[in-house]
Protein backbone atom coordinates (compact mmCIF):
# COMPACT_ATOMS: atom_id res chain seq x y z
CA UNK A 1 0.00 0.00 0.00
CA UNK A 2 1.19 3.24 -0.89
CA UNK A 3 -0.10 6.78 -1.65
CA UNK A 4 0.11 7.75 -5.28
CA UNK A 5 -0.31 11.88 -6.30
CA UNK A 6 -1.80 11.33 -9.61
CA UNK A 7 -1.53 14.47 -11.83
CA UNK A 8 -5.16 15.30 -13.20
CA UNK A 9 -6.86 18.48 -14.90
CA UNK A 10 -9.92 20.56 -13.69
CA UNK A 11 -13.02 19.49 -15.22
CA UNK A 12 -15.17 22.08 -16.21
CA UNK A 13 -19.12 22.68 -14.48
CA UNK A 14 -18.24 21.19 -10.94
CA UNK A 15 -19.99 23.83 -9.00
CA UNK A 16 -22.50 22.61 -6.45
CA UNK A 17 -25.72 23.37 -6.73
CA UNK A 18 -28.99 23.85 -4.27
CA UNK A 19 -27.68 20.26 -2.83
CA UNK A 20 -24.07 19.11 -4.24
CA UNK A 21 -22.78 18.33 -7.32
CA UNK A 22 -25.02 15.93 -9.12
CA UNK A 23 -24.23 15.04 -13.06
CA UNK A 24 -24.80 12.28 -15.19
CA UNK A 25 -23.56 8.77 -14.02
CA UNK A 26 -21.18 8.36 -17.25
CA UNK A 27 -20.08 12.07 -16.29
CA UNK A 28 -19.01 10.75 -12.86
CA UNK A 29 -17.04 7.47 -14.20
CA UNK A 30 -15.10 9.68 -15.97
CA UNK A 31 -11.61 9.23 -15.13
CA UNK A 32 -10.64 11.80 -12.56
CA UNK A 33 -14.02 13.48 -12.34
CA UNK A 34 -15.08 11.93 -8.80
CA UNK A 35 -11.14 12.21 -7.83
CA UNK A 36 -10.59 16.03 -8.72
CA UNK A 37 -14.14 16.94 -6.87
CA UNK A 38 -13.00 14.84 -3.41
CA UNK A 39 -9.22 16.29 -3.51
CA UNK A 40 -11.25 19.99 -3.62
CA UNK A 41 -12.85 19.03 -0.73
CA UNK A 42 -10.03 17.70 1.05
CA UNK A 43 -7.89 20.44 -0.16
CA UNK A 44 -10.80 23.11 1.06
CA UNK A 45 -10.96 21.60 4.67
CA UNK A 46 -6.84 21.42 4.95
CA UNK A 47 -5.71 19.01 8.07
CA UNK A 48 -7.95 16.57 7.89
CA UNK A 49 -4.94 14.68 10.41
CA UNK A 50 -6.74 12.90 13.32
CA UNK A 51 -10.23 13.85 12.34
CA UNK A 52 -13.19 11.67 11.75
CA UNK A 53 -15.21 11.61 8.03
CA UNK A 54 -18.93 9.61 7.73
CA UNK A 55 -19.22 8.21 4.12
CA UNK A 56 -22.62 6.95 2.79
CA UNK A 57 -24.81 7.29 0.28
CA UNK A 58 -28.64 6.09 -1.24
CA UNK A 59 -26.90 2.80 -2.71
CA UNK A 60 -27.44 4.25 -6.29
CA UNK A 61 -25.76 3.15 -8.93
CA UNK A 62 -22.11 3.87 -8.80
CA UNK A 63 -22.46 4.51 -4.74
CA UNK A 64 -20.38 1.80 -4.09
CA UNK A 65 -17.51 2.47 -7.02
CA UNK A 66 -17.52 6.14 -5.25
CA UNK A 67 -17.44 4.64 -1.63
CA UNK A 68 -14.23 2.83 -2.61
CA UNK A 69 -12.23 5.46 -4.73
CA UNK A 70 -13.57 8.01 -1.77
CA UNK A 71 -12.37 6.04 1.28
CA UNK A 72 -8.67 5.31 -0.62
CA UNK A 73 -8.35 9.47 -0.90
CA UNK A 74 -9.18 9.72 2.68
CA UNK A 75 -6.58 7.39 4.01
CA UNK A 76 -4.13 9.00 1.24
CA UNK A 77 -5.12 12.17 3.79
CA UNK A 78 -4.75 11.06 6.87
CA UNK A 79 -7.84 10.70 8.72
CA UNK A 80 -7.88 8.71 11.63
CA UNK A 81 -11.17 7.08 10.87
CA UNK A 82 -13.56 6.87 8.23
CA UNK A 83 -17.33 5.97 9.36
CA UNK A 84 -19.33 4.13 6.32
CA UNK A 85 -22.78 2.82 6.51
CA UNK A 86 -23.36 -1.22 5.71
CA UNK A 87 -22.99 -1.73 1.76
CA UNK A 88 -22.31 1.86 1.62
CA UNK A 89 -25.91 2.80 2.67
CA UNK A 90 -27.06 5.79 4.62
CA UNK A 91 -29.91 7.85 3.99
CA UNK A 92 -29.06 11.75 4.30
CA UNK A 93 -30.67 12.29 7.41
CA UNK A 94 -29.04 9.17 8.91
CA UNK A 95 -25.66 10.48 7.58
CA UNK A 96 -26.23 13.73 9.13
CA UNK A 97 -26.88 12.11 12.51
CA UNK A 98 -23.88 10.05 12.81
CA UNK A 99 -21.71 13.27 11.80
CA UNK A 100 -23.35 14.80 15.06
CA UNK A 101 -23.42 11.82 17.15
CA UNK A 102 -19.54 10.29 16.23
CA UNK A 103 -18.42 13.87 16.76
CA UNK A 104 -16.80 13.70 13.15
CA UNK A 105 -15.52 16.59 11.08
CA UNK A 106 -18.09 15.80 8.33
CA UNK A 107 -19.28 13.81 5.76
CA UNK A 108 -19.88 12.88 2.34
CA UNK A 109 -22.83 12.22 1.19
CA UNK A 110 -23.19 10.19 -2.26
CA UNK A 111 -26.47 10.73 -3.73
CA UNK A 112 -28.86 12.38 -6.35
CA UNK A 113 -31.59 12.54 -4.24
CA UNK A 114 -34.61 12.25 -6.48
CA UNK A 115 -33.28 12.36 -9.95
CA UNK A 116 -33.32 8.62 -11.37
CA UNK A 117 -30.71 6.43 -10.86
CA UNK A 118 -28.99 3.41 -12.90
CA UNK A 119 -26.12 3.62 -15.49
CA UNK A 120 -27.94 6.18 -17.59
CA UNK A 121 -29.33 8.08 -14.47
CA UNK A 122 -27.56 10.75 -11.90
CA UNK A 123 -25.11 10.34 -9.52
CA UNK A 124 -24.52 13.30 -6.77
CA UNK A 125 -21.97 14.22 -3.84
CA UNK A 126 -21.90 16.59 -1.23
CA UNK A 127 -19.98 17.80 2.00
CA UNK A 128 -21.47 17.57 5.03
CA UNK A 129 -19.97 19.85 7.85
CA UNK A 130 -19.67 19.04 11.71
CA UNK A 131 -23.05 19.94 12.02
CA UNK A 132 -24.26 17.39 10.37
CA UNK A 133 -25.72 19.68 7.73
CA UNK A 134 -25.11 20.30 3.91
CA UNK A 135 -21.80 22.86 4.04
CA UNK A 136 -22.73 26.42 3.62
CA UNK A 137 -22.38 28.29 -0.07
CA UNK A 138 -18.92 30.18 1.34
CA UNK A 139 -17.65 26.26 1.61
CA UNK A 140 -18.97 25.14 -1.66
CA UNK A 141 -17.75 27.80 -3.38
CA UNK A 142 -14.27 27.38 -2.34
CA UNK A 143 -14.39 23.74 -3.21
CA UNK A 144 -15.80 24.89 -6.65
CA UNK A 145 -12.47 27.33 -6.68
CA UNK A 146 -10.34 24.34 -6.20
CA UNK A 147 -11.80 21.96 -8.72
CA UNK A 148 -10.86 25.16 -11.62
CA UNK A 149 -7.41 25.12 -10.64
CA UNK A 150 -6.63 21.11 -9.16
CA UNK A 151 -3.30 19.61 -10.40
CA UNK A 152 -3.34 16.36 -8.53
CA UNK A 153 -4.90 14.05 -6.34
CA UNK A 154 -3.95 11.89 -3.95
CA UNK A 155 -5.03 8.40 -3.29
CA UNK A 156 -3.85 5.72 -1.98
CA UNK A 157 -3.16 2.07 -3.85
CA UNK A 158 -4.82 0.02 -1.82
CA UNK A 159 -7.06 -2.89 -2.79
CA UNK A 160 -10.96 -2.41 -2.63
CA UNK A 161 -12.51 -3.19 0.91
CA UNK A 162 -15.04 -5.44 2.05
CA UNK A 163 -18.19 -2.92 2.96
CA UNK A 164 -20.72 -5.52 4.16
CA UNK A 165 -18.84 -6.84 6.75
CA UNK A 166 -19.48 -4.72 9.99
CA UNK A 167 -16.34 -3.85 12.22
CA UNK A 168 -13.05 -2.14 11.64
CA UNK A 169 -10.66 -2.59 8.94
CA UNK A 170 -7.11 -0.82 7.86
CA UNK A 171 -6.15 1.27 5.04
CA UNK A 172 -3.05 3.12 5.12
CA UNK A 173 -2.71 4.44 8.54
CA UNK A 174 -7.10 4.88 8.54
CA UNK A 175 -8.95 3.09 10.60
CA UNK A 176 -12.31 2.22 7.84
CA UNK A 177 -15.42 1.45 10.12
CA UNK A 178 -18.36 -0.15 8.53
CA UNK A 179 -21.13 0.55 10.76
CA UNK A 180 -25.25 -0.52 11.12
CA UNK A 181 -27.03 2.12 8.69
CA UNK A 182 -29.70 2.06 10.54
CA UNK A 183 -28.74 1.75 14.96
CA UNK A 184 -27.71 5.49 15.46
CA UNK A 185 -30.57 6.98 13.79
CA UNK A 186 -33.71 4.66 14.92
CA UNK A 187 -32.05 5.63 18.56
CA UNK A 188 -32.24 8.60 17.43
CA UNK A 189 -36.38 8.52 16.59
CA UNK A 190 -37.46 6.80 19.96
CA UNK A 191 -36.02 9.80 22.04
CA UNK A 192 -38.03 12.16 20.08
CA UNK A 193 -41.37 10.30 19.64
CA UNK A 194 -43.92 8.80 21.95
CA UNK A 195 -43.13 4.86 20.45
CA UNK A 196 -45.49 3.67 22.52
CA UNK A 197 -48.37 5.50 22.06
CA UNK A 198 -47.44 4.70 18.26
CA UNK A 199 -46.74 0.64 19.00
CA UNK A 200 -50.08 1.46 20.74
CA UNK A 201 -51.83 2.90 17.81
CA UNK A 202 -50.91 -0.24 15.64
CA UNK A 203 -52.08 -2.78 17.99
CA UNK A 204 -55.16 -1.24 17.70
CA UNK A 205 -55.65 -2.48 14.09
CA UNK A 206 -53.95 1.31 12.57
CA UNK A 207 -53.37 0.41 9.28
CA UNK A 208 -50.48 1.89 7.20
CA UNK A 209 -48.33 2.09 3.88
CA UNK A 210 -44.87 3.33 3.43
CA UNK A 211 -43.90 3.67 -0.09
CA UNK A 212 -40.07 3.46 -0.29
CA UNK A 213 -40.08 3.71 -4.04
CA UNK A 214 -36.75 1.03 -3.91
CA UNK A 215 -34.79 3.59 -2.64
CA UNK A 216 -32.65 4.34 0.61
CA UNK A 217 -35.74 4.71 3.42
CA UNK A 218 -36.75 1.01 2.84
CA UNK A 219 -34.70 -0.66 5.38
CA UNK A 220 -35.10 2.38 8.06
CA UNK A 221 -38.86 2.33 7.43
CA UNK A 222 -38.64 -1.78 8.08
CA UNK A 223 -36.68 -1.37 11.08
CA UNK A 224 -38.36 1.11 12.53
CA UNK A 225 -42.72 0.67 11.62
CA UNK A 226 -42.41 -2.88 11.60
CA UNK A 227 -39.34 -3.61 13.75
CA UNK A 228 -39.79 -1.00 16.69
CA UNK A 229 -43.35 -0.06 16.28
CA UNK A 230 -44.66 -3.75 15.46
CA UNK A 231 -46.72 -2.75 12.20
CA UNK A 232 -47.77 -5.37 10.42
CA UNK A 233 -45.19 -6.99 7.42
CA UNK A 234 -46.15 -5.60 4.35
CA UNK A 235 -46.45 -1.86 6.12
CA UNK A 236 -43.47 -0.77 3.60
CA UNK A 237 -43.82 -1.32 0.15
CA UNK A 238 -40.97 -1.37 -2.24
CA UNK A 239 -38.76 -1.08 0.32
CA UNK A 240 -36.14 -3.45 -1.13
CA UNK A 241 -33.57 -0.93 -2.13
CA UNK A 242 -32.41 -0.97 -6.21
CA UNK A 243 -29.54 0.78 -7.86
CA UNK A 244 -31.68 2.07 -10.26
CA UNK A 245 -34.76 2.44 -7.64
CA UNK A 246 -36.15 0.01 -10.05
CA UNK A 247 -36.96 2.01 -13.21
CA UNK A 248 -38.83 4.55 -10.95
CA UNK A 249 -38.45 8.43 -10.31
CA UNK A 250 -37.88 8.40 -6.28
CA UNK A 251 -39.55 12.03 -5.93
CA UNK A 252 -42.41 11.39 -3.38
CA UNK A 253 -44.91 13.60 -5.14
CA UNK A 254 -48.30 12.22 -5.71
CA UNK A 255 -47.13 11.93 -9.81
CA UNK A 256 -44.44 9.93 -8.62
CA UNK A 257 -45.69 7.61 -6.31
CA UNK A 258 -49.18 7.19 -8.10
CA UNK A 259 -49.13 3.43 -6.32
CA UNK A 260 -49.73 4.90 -3.42
CA UNK A 261 -52.10 7.34 -4.05
CA UNK A 262 -54.36 4.80 -5.82
CA UNK A 263 -54.11 3.37 -2.65
CA UNK A 264 -54.94 5.94 -0.17
CA UNK A 265 -58.10 5.91 -2.67
CA UNK A 266 -59.59 2.62 -2.84
CA UNK A 267 -62.52 2.17 -0.95
CA UNK A 268 -60.53 -0.12 1.82
CA UNK A 269 -57.23 2.36 1.89
CA UNK A 270 -55.23 2.12 4.35
CA UNK A 271 -55.41 4.94 7.47
CA UNK A 272 -52.37 6.46 6.62
CA UNK A 273 -49.57 6.55 3.66
CA UNK A 274 -46.37 7.85 3.01
CA UNK A 275 -43.52 7.44 0.60
CA UNK A 276 -39.74 8.91 0.93
CA UNK A 277 -36.96 9.88 -1.99
CA UNK A 278 -34.19 8.68 -2.89
CA UNK A 279 -31.85 9.39 -0.23
CA UNK A 280 -34.54 9.35 2.16
CA UNK A 281 -34.76 13.46 3.17
CA UNK A 282 -38.33 13.86 1.67
CA UNK A 283 -41.43 13.27 2.96
CA UNK A 284 -45.01 12.60 1.56
CA UNK A 285 -48.27 12.19 4.00
CA UNK A 286 -51.41 10.84 2.52
CA UNK A 287 -54.67 10.17 4.61
CA UNK A 288 -57.50 8.46 3.28
CA UNK A 289 -58.67 10.38 -0.05
CA UNK A 290 -56.40 13.21 0.71
CA UNK A 291 -52.76 13.79 0.24
CA UNK A 292 -50.93 16.86 2.29
CA UNK A 293 -49.14 19.55 0.83
CA UNK A 294 -45.53 19.89 2.32
CA UNK A 295 -46.21 23.34 3.53
CA UNK A 296 -49.33 22.29 5.53
CA UNK A 297 -47.65 19.92 6.73
CA UNK A 298 -44.99 21.75 8.62
CA UNK A 299 -47.74 24.40 9.19
CA UNK A 300 -49.47 21.45 11.38
CA UNK A 301 -46.65 20.22 12.39
CA UNK A 302 -45.85 23.31 13.82
CA UNK A 303 -49.43 23.89 15.61
CA UNK A 304 -49.63 20.01 17.69
CA UNK A 305 -45.30 20.08 17.74
CA UNK A 306 -45.99 19.42 21.94
CA UNK A 307 -47.59 15.88 21.01
CA UNK A 308 -44.40 14.61 20.85
CA UNK A 309 -42.01 14.24 23.45
CA UNK A 310 -39.00 15.54 21.68
CA UNK A 311 -41.04 19.02 21.27
CA UNK A 312 -42.98 19.34 24.53
CA UNK A 313 -41.27 22.11 25.28
CA UNK A 314 -42.54 24.03 22.56
CA UNK A 315 -41.34 25.56 19.63
CA UNK A 316 -38.69 28.32 19.40
CA UNK A 317 -39.17 29.55 15.76
CA UNK A 318 -40.27 28.12 12.40
CA UNK A 319 -38.33 28.78 8.92
CA UNK A 320 -39.41 27.81 5.22
CA UNK A 321 -38.06 28.06 1.68
CA UNK A 322 -39.03 31.47 0.23
CA UNK A 323 -41.25 29.36 -2.28
CA UNK A 324 -42.45 27.27 0.61
CA UNK A 325 -46.57 28.32 1.17
CA UNK A 326 -46.88 31.29 4.12
CA UNK A 327 -49.59 28.45 6.16
CA UNK A 328 -46.25 27.84 8.70
CA UNK A 329 -46.00 32.15 9.66
CA UNK A 330 -49.82 31.93 10.43
CA UNK A 331 -49.08 29.19 12.81
CA UNK A 332 -46.01 30.71 14.03
CA UNK A 333 -47.75 34.50 14.37
CA UNK A 334 -50.11 32.59 16.56
CA UNK A 335 -47.20 30.72 18.81
CA UNK A 336 -45.61 34.10 19.30
CA UNK A 337 -42.54 32.58 17.71
CA UNK A 338 -40.36 34.12 14.61
CA UNK A 339 -40.63 32.64 11.15
CA UNK A 340 -37.81 33.10 8.48
CA UNK A 341 -38.10 32.58 5.15
CA UNK A 342 -34.63 31.24 3.66
CA UNK A 343 -33.76 30.90 0.19
CA UNK A 344 -34.44 26.72 -1.06
CA UNK A 345 -32.15 24.57 0.04
CA UNK A 346 -31.51 22.98 3.23
CA UNK A 347 -27.98 24.87 3.71
CA UNK A 348 -29.84 27.69 4.25
CA UNK A 349 -31.15 26.50 7.52
CA UNK A 350 -28.18 25.29 9.51
CA UNK A 351 -27.45 28.72 10.73
CA UNK A 352 -30.58 29.04 12.36
CA UNK A 353 -31.06 25.79 14.36
CA UNK A 354 -27.43 26.37 15.68
CA UNK A 355 -28.18 29.28 16.85
CA UNK A 356 -30.88 28.04 18.11
CA UNK A 357 -33.50 30.24 16.55
CA UNK A 358 -35.84 27.76 14.94
CA UNK A 359 -37.01 24.27 16.19
CA UNK A 360 -38.60 23.33 12.46
CA UNK A 361 -38.02 24.07 9.19
CA UNK A 362 -39.80 22.78 5.74
CA UNK A 363 -39.88 23.28 2.16
CA UNK A 364 -42.51 23.12 -0.72
CA UNK A 365 -40.22 20.04 -1.78
CA UNK A 366 -41.40 17.64 0.62
CA UNK A 367 -38.40 18.39 3.12
CA UNK A 368 -39.85 18.48 7.12
CA UNK A 369 -37.00 18.90 9.34
CA UNK A 370 -35.95 19.86 12.85
CA UNK A 371 -32.89 20.86 15.67
CA UNK A 372 -32.50 16.58 15.74
CA UNK A 373 -30.39 16.67 12.94
CA UNK A 374 -29.22 19.35 9.71
CA UNK A 375 -30.90 17.73 7.00
CA UNK A 376 -34.28 17.46 5.81
CA UNK A 377 -35.78 14.52 7.39
CA UNK A 378 -38.27 12.01 5.57
CA UNK A 379 -38.86 9.32 8.11
CA UNK A 380 -39.16 11.81 10.87
CA UNK A 381 -41.48 13.44 9.68
CA UNK A 382 -43.98 10.49 9.18
CA UNK A 383 -42.93 9.04 12.54
CA UNK A 384 -44.25 13.16 13.63
CA UNK A 385 -47.70 12.39 11.69
CA UNK A 386 -47.88 8.90 13.57
CA UNK A 387 -47.36 10.65 17.16
CA UNK A 388 -49.82 12.96 16.10
CA UNK A 389 -52.68 10.58 14.91
CA UNK A 390 -51.99 8.44 17.78
CA UNK A 391 -52.41 11.35 20.54
CA UNK A 392 -55.34 13.07 19.23
CA UNK A 393 -57.23 9.76 17.59
CA UNK A 394 -57.96 11.81 14.79
CA UNK A 395 -57.65 10.76 11.23
CA UNK A 396 -55.36 12.74 8.72
CA UNK A 397 -58.50 14.55 7.11
CA UNK A 398 -59.69 15.49 9.99
CA UNK A 399 -56.57 17.00 11.08
CA UNK A 400 -55.99 18.77 7.83
CA UNK A 401 -59.28 20.09 7.54
CA UNK A 402 -59.12 21.83 11.30
CA UNK A 403 -55.98 23.10 10.90
CA UNK A 404 -57.66 24.96 7.53
CA UNK A 405 -61.01 25.67 9.59
CA UNK A 406 -58.46 27.24 12.35
CA UNK A 407 -55.61 29.53 10.02
CA UNK A 408 -57.38 29.51 6.68
CA UNK A 409 -56.01 27.62 4.03
CA UNK A 410 -53.08 28.21 2.08
CA UNK A 411 -53.88 26.71 -1.87
CA UNK A 412 -50.28 25.61 -3.36
CA UNK A 413 -49.57 23.87 -6.25
CA UNK A 414 -45.90 23.92 -7.67
CA UNK A 415 -45.70 23.46 -12.13
CA UNK A 416 -42.02 22.40 -12.83
CA UNK A 417 -41.70 22.61 -16.52
CA UNK A 418 -38.54 20.15 -16.96
CA UNK A 419 -35.94 20.29 -18.73
CA UNK A 420 -36.38 22.72 -21.10
CA UNK A 421 -33.88 24.59 -23.50
CA UNK A 422 -31.51 26.74 -20.85
CA UNK A 423 -30.95 30.04 -22.93
CA UNK A 424 -35.08 29.93 -22.97
CA UNK A 425 -35.41 29.43 -19.47
CA UNK A 426 -32.80 31.87 -18.74
CA UNK A 427 -34.55 34.24 -20.80
CA UNK A 428 -37.32 34.03 -19.54
CA UNK A 429 -36.13 35.00 -15.76
CA UNK A 430 -34.46 37.64 -17.40
CA UNK A 431 -37.59 39.50 -19.23
CA UNK A 432 -39.36 38.77 -15.82
CA UNK A 433 -36.57 40.38 -13.62
CA UNK A 434 -36.70 43.06 -16.08
CA UNK A 435 -40.55 43.74 -15.47
CA UNK A 436 -40.32 44.11 -11.78
CA UNK A 437 -40.12 47.74 -11.14
CA UNK A 438 -42.53 48.25 -13.11
CA UNK A 439 -45.02 45.86 -11.38
CA UNK A 440 -45.20 47.01 -7.64
CA UNK A 441 -48.81 48.60 -7.63
CA UNK A 442 -49.87 47.12 -11.10
CA UNK A 443 -53.63 45.16 -11.25
CA UNK A 444 -53.02 41.72 -12.72
CA UNK A 445 -56.60 40.13 -12.77
CA UNK A 446 -58.46 40.50 -9.37
CA UNK A 447 -55.10 41.14 -7.76
CA UNK A 448 -53.20 44.25 -6.81
CA UNK A 449 -49.41 43.58 -6.88
CA UNK A 450 -48.00 44.07 -3.38
CA UNK A 451 -44.28 43.41 -3.87
CA UNK A 452 -42.37 42.44 -6.76
CA UNK A 453 -38.54 41.42 -6.57
CA UNK A 454 -36.08 39.20 -6.79
CA UNK A 455 -35.29 37.14 -3.35
CA UNK A 456 -32.37 37.94 -1.56
CA UNK A 457 -31.44 36.74 1.97
CA UNK A 458 -29.55 38.42 3.90
CA UNK A 459 -28.25 35.27 6.89
CA UNK A 460 -29.24 36.85 10.35
CA UNK A 461 -26.45 34.62 11.98
CA UNK A 462 -23.36 35.60 9.49
CA UNK A 463 -24.66 37.82 7.50
CA UNK A 464 -23.92 36.26 4.34
CA UNK A 465 -25.80 37.76 1.68
CA UNK A 466 -27.47 35.50 -1.23
CA UNK A 467 -28.88 37.02 -4.17
CA UNK A 468 -31.40 36.19 -7.34
CA UNK A 469 -32.91 33.15 -4.89
CA UNK A 470 -36.10 33.89 -6.92
CA UNK A 471 -38.43 36.27 -8.74
CA UNK A 472 -41.82 36.30 -6.16
CA UNK A 473 -44.83 38.78 -7.15
CA UNK A 474 -46.81 39.12 -3.93
CA UNK A 475 -50.23 40.58 -4.36
CA UNK A 476 -52.10 42.57 -1.75
CA UNK A 477 -54.43 39.76 -0.04
CA UNK A 478 -50.73 37.47 0.57
CA UNK A 479 -51.56 35.31 -2.77
CA UNK A 480 -47.92 34.77 -4.41
CA UNK A 481 -45.96 33.74 -7.64
CA UNK A 482 -42.37 32.67 -7.58
CA UNK A 483 -40.46 31.64 -10.34
CA UNK A 484 -36.70 30.52 -9.82
CA UNK A 485 -34.55 27.68 -11.77
CA UNK A 486 -33.95 24.45 -10.26
CA UNK A 487 -30.35 23.88 -9.38
CA UNK A 488 -30.56 20.40 -8.94
CA UNK A 489 -31.39 19.30 -12.86
CA UNK A 490 -28.59 17.77 -14.83
CA UNK A 491 -30.50 18.23 -17.97
CA UNK A 492 -31.34 21.39 -20.08
CA UNK A 493 -32.87 23.46 -17.25
CA UNK A 494 -36.05 23.32 -15.17
CA UNK A 495 -38.65 26.51 -14.28
CA UNK A 496 -40.29 26.16 -11.06
CA UNK A 497 -43.68 28.07 -11.16
CA UNK A 498 -44.68 28.68 -7.61
CA UNK A 499 -48.45 29.50 -6.84
CA UNK A 500 -50.00 30.42 -3.58
CA UNK A 501 -53.52 31.28 -2.86
CA UNK A 502 -54.97 32.45 0.70
CA UNK A 503 -58.42 31.55 1.32
CA UNK A 504 -59.81 32.54 5.15
CA UNK A 505 -63.17 31.17 4.35
CA UNK A 506 -64.04 27.20 5.55
CA UNK A 507 -67.17 27.59 2.91
CA UNK A 508 -64.33 27.47 0.21
CA UNK A 509 -62.12 25.18 1.71
CA UNK A 510 -62.92 22.12 -1.30
CA UNK A 511 -62.32 23.92 -4.63
CA UNK A 512 -60.33 21.53 -6.45
CA UNK A 513 -56.17 23.13 -6.05
CA UNK A 514 -55.93 24.05 -9.82
CA UNK A 515 -59.11 25.72 -10.06
CA UNK A 516 -58.52 27.86 -7.04
CA UNK A 517 -55.40 28.91 -8.23
CA UNK A 518 -56.45 29.46 -11.96
CA UNK A 519 -56.24 32.73 -11.65
CA UNK A 520 -53.21 33.19 -10.44
CA UNK A 521 -51.98 30.51 -13.37
CA UNK A 522 -53.30 32.62 -15.93
CA UNK A 523 -51.54 35.39 -14.93
CA UNK A 524 -48.06 34.03 -14.28
CA UNK A 525 -48.09 32.25 -17.94
CA UNK A 526 -49.23 35.93 -19.25
CA UNK A 527 -46.34 37.48 -17.37
CA UNK A 528 -43.55 35.00 -18.35
CA UNK A 529 -45.18 33.93 -21.66
CA UNK A 530 -43.82 30.71 -20.51
CA UNK A 531 -45.89 28.00 -22.99
CA UNK A 532 -44.39 30.55 -26.14
CA UNK A 533 -41.41 30.35 -25.02
CA UNK A 534 -40.10 26.60 -23.46
CA UNK A 535 -42.61 25.70 -26.44
CA UNK A 536 -44.76 23.42 -23.70
CA UNK A 537 -48.62 23.81 -23.65
CA UNK A 538 -48.53 22.22 -20.36
CA UNK A 539 -45.66 22.06 -17.61
CA UNK A 540 -44.27 18.16 -16.74
CA UNK A 541 -44.94 17.98 -13.28
CA UNK A 542 -48.02 19.42 -11.69
CA UNK A 543 -47.77 18.89 -7.72
C1 LIG B 1 -34.92 20.91 -5.12
C2 LIG B 1 -36.00 21.46 -4.22
C3 LIG B 1 -35.38 22.02 -2.95
C4 LIG B 1 -34.54 20.95 -2.27
C5 LIG B 1 -33.52 20.40 -3.24
C6 LIG B 1 -32.74 19.25 -2.66
O1 LIG B 1 -34.05 21.94 -5.52
O2 LIG B 1 -36.76 22.44 -4.88
O3 LIG B 1 -36.39 22.51 -2.12
O4 LIG B 1 -33.88 21.47 -1.15
O5 LIG B 1 -34.18 19.92 -4.42
O6 LIG B 1 -33.59 18.24 -2.22
P1 LIG B 1 -34.15 22.68 -6.93
O7 LIG B 1 -32.99 23.62 -6.99
O8 LIG B 1 -34.14 21.63 -7.98
O9 LIG B 1 -35.47 23.38 -6.93
V1 LIG B 1 -33.07 16.64 -2.31
O10 LIG B 1 -34.22 15.68 -1.56
O11 LIG B 1 -32.89 16.52 -3.94
O12 LIG B 1 -31.57 16.67 -1.60
CO1 LIG C 1 -33.59 13.92 -1.16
Amino acid sequence: MTIQTVATQPFAGQRPGTSGLRKKVTEFQRPGYLENFVQAIFDTLGDCAGQTLVVGGDGRFHNRAAIQTILRMAAAHGFARVLVGQGGILSTPALSCVVRKRGAMGGIVLSASHNPGGPDGDFGIKYNIANGGPAPEKITEAIYAHTQTITAYRISDASSLDLDALGEQRLEHTVIKVIDSVADYAELMAGLFDFAAIRALFARGFTMRFDGMHAVSGPYAKAILEGLLGAPAGTVINGVSLEDFGGGHPDPNPVNAAELIALMAAPDAPDFGAASDGDGDRNMIVGRGIDVTPSDSLAILAANAAVAPGYRAGIKGVARSMPTSTAADRVARELGVPCFETPTGWKFFGNLLDAGLVTLCGEESYGTGSTHIREKDGLWAVLFWLNLLAVSGKSVAQIVQEHWARFGRNYYSRHDYEAVDGAAAHGLMAQLREQLAQLAGATLGQFTVALADDFAYTDPVDHSVSTQQGVRIVMSDGSRIVLRLSGTGTEGATIRLYLEKYEADPARHAIPTQQALAGLIAIAGELTQIAARTGRAAPTVIT
